[in-house]
């Protein structure tokens, strides 16, 4: 992976679009479809996202918001001062806004995310609210191998910062591949990492099938992306929203389903959509404390203290990482 340096945003040549496209066929000509929900995340996904974490269905922005507020300063505590705060997903503002409000002096932040546009303004706002930080954008895509810009850091460590569950929306050995990878890059710091919980399954199955369909528009929006980024034809109004609790798997599933037979071209490639047949877009797993603990530790943290709310909605982990 190589970077091009710019004044404030540094790029990643990695052809995010040939990837798009690359793994469109591959998912179009699997027997069972599927694509990685990272392609959600086109400016519009991103915004629809926003929305999502807004919904009163949608209890895991809430429930973090306020385990980060309320252990402010046990974690400010943890950290200690000058913190370099690395932040995988340049998500919500909101949250790391309450993370380096309750830190002594942060020294730099740097986000990392694959939607350059949503870095770009994430940075820029925080660089306005925050004139003594230094904010380092790295546009990239965090589940492969990285490297950090040199020479951010100043004395405090390196925290990294993955909150929203995002570590649900990968499968188990992803999940590990980027806990090591996390730990690291964090060497001799911590990551306070998000994690949503196990529970009963009609709140899970709310939270992705809101009345107000706007689930539905993100899960869609990926076919209308296709079809102006790769020129696939999708008809949007010829796939519906699926979204279900897979119980023996903990996870909820999330696949756009062929409401009828149906042909989509990509590339002069023809693929046919049986009726009732998906494509499956996104995986959202959910962990009891104990197994996140476990993976954490099989990837070479040393879990410490864990945050959750009454309800036992969410949880917030402190995860140590070695020297
Ligand atoms: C980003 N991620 C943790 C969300 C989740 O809950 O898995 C994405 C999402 N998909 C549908 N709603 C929200």
């Amino acid at each position: 992976m190589s970077f091009v340096m710019q004044p404030h945003l540094r790029v990643v040549d990695s052809a995010p679009e040939r990837d798009f496209r690359a793994d469109m066929h591959a998912a179009l000509a699997a027997p069972q479809r599927s694509i990685s929900p990272k392609y959600f995340y086109d400016a519009r996904g991103s915004q629809l996202f926003d929305a999502i974490c807004e919904l009163r269905e949608y209890y895991p922005t809430r429930t973090e918001l306020s385990l980060l507020r309320g252990h402010a300063a046990e974690i400010a505590a943890l950290a200690g001062r000058e913190a370099e705060v690395v932040e995988f997903g340049a998500g919500s503002l909101r949250k790391v806004r309450l993370l380096l409000d309750a830190l002594e002096n942060p020294a730099s932040y740097v986000p990392i995310d694959i939607s350059g546009e949503h870095l770009a303004q994430a940075a820029a706002q925080l660089r306005s609210d925050y004139p003594g930080l230094a904010v380092h954008p790295v546009a990239a895509d965090y589940t492969q191998p990285l490297q950090l810009p040199a020479g951010t850091r100043k004395s405090g460590m390196r925290l990294g910062f993955f909150p929203g569950s995002t570590i649900g929306n990968f499968d188990p050995e992803q999940a590990l591949r980027f806990l090591r990878m996390a730990a690291r890059v964090l060497r001799g710091g911590a990551l306070l990492l998000g994690a949503d919980l196990v529970k009963d399954p009609a709140v899970l199955h709310a939270a992705y099938n809101d009345e107000a369909g706007v689930t539905a528009a993100f899960n869609l929006n990926l076919l209308a992306r296709a079809n102006r980024e790769l020129g696939t034809d999708f008809d949007l109004d010829g796939f519906a929203h699926g979204a279900f609790y897979n119980s023996p798997q903990r996870r909820i599933e999330m696949h756009l389903v062929s409401r009828r037979a149906q042909r989509v071209q990509l590339d002069g490639q023809t693929y046919l959509f049986e009726d009732g047949e998906t494509l499956h877009t996104e995986n959202s797993h959910k962990f009891s404390v104990d197994s996140l603990r476990a993976l954490a530790a099989e990837a070479g943290f040393t879990a410490g203290p864990v945050w959750t709310d009454p309800n036992r909605l969410f949880s917030l982990h402190w995860l140590a990482a070695p020297a």
